[in-house]
């Protein structure tokens, strides 16, 4: 396994920095603010910004950004399969986004719970995040936090008050453009931004293809646009095509 894989079951995420360069992030800022202002959309703020769930249904114009070999072959490593698409979405926050509370991506039918616990969790990343930080992750932009943890460490909240900062939390900074990897079941949090910005973030949750369970937060959407990103662009279309029976 790769150094980077490796991290995610070590400490919970993975980070390469400026995965994606500074002209691919202004396109992508361009892409994101188009799809906010036909959204007629007025505010960043609240604590996760403004929310595009699913990205591909709002701004089908960013799929070929997920169409990228190399990060795709990092989750395979992580996930030990092949990878879907299982959802994709965007944050696209100001400074008067608030200080976004400590949760968990993991599944269940509980907001930030893991409710009924699958007895097999716990030797296996099954689900992991990527976010791509366009405006990357600063005290400007408000640090992304997290609350590093081994994939065989508990998985319940380490601490009781989800609106504060942790003991032991890591503040996270990367450049524009990075994007971060991390396991379901990190713990994490962002801080606020300190001064005017943009805070955009984008990107998606990545599956196993045998994997037969459904997620919430599974959001599959697929579109004439999605069939003719995929004719052009051979990696999102592996990432997309002959989804598991459970997105359907
Ligand atoms: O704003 C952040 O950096 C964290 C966002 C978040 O919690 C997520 O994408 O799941
Ligand atoms: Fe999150």
């Amino acid at each position: 396994m790769t150094e980077l894989a490796a991290r995610v079951y070590e400490r919970g995420y993975c980070v390469i920095e400026a995965a994606y360069s500074a002209q691919e992030c202004a396109e992508i800022e361009e892409i994101l603010v188009d799809a906010w202002r036909r959204d007629g959309r007025d505010t960043m703020g609240g604590v996760f910004g403004s929310v595009f769930h699913p990205l591909l249904k709002y701004a089908p114009d960013m799929a070929p950004f997920y169409d990228r070999p190399d990060i795709v072959s990092v989750i395979g490593e992580v996930l030990q399969d092949d990878v879907c698409l299982a959802h994709s979405g965007a944050l696209l926050a100001d400074e008067t986004r608030q200080f976004c509370g400590w949760h968990v991506h993991l599944n269940g039918d509980r907001y930030n719970e893991w409710y009924p616990k699958p007895d097999d969790y716990g030797s296996q990343v099954e689900r992991v995040l990527g976010n791509v930080y366009v405006h990357g992750s600063n005290e400007t932009t408000g640090e992304l936090l997290v609350y590093p943890r081994a994939v065989t460490d508990a998985w319940d909240a380490p601490r009781d008050d989800l609106s504060a900062e942790w003991d032991g939390q890591e503040v996270l900074t990367c450049p524009p453009g990075s994007i971060v990897i991390f396991d379901t079941a990190l713990w994490h949090a962002a801080r606020p931004p300190s001064r005017a910005c943009r805070r955009f973030l984008w990107g998606a949750h990545y599956s196993r293809r045998s994997d037969p369970v459904h997620h919430r937060e599974d959001n599959w959407h697929d579109s004439p646009e999605m069939q003719a990103h995929r004719a052009t662009h051979p990696t999102f279309a592996a990432l997309t095509e002959e989804p598991p029976a459970k997105f359907r």
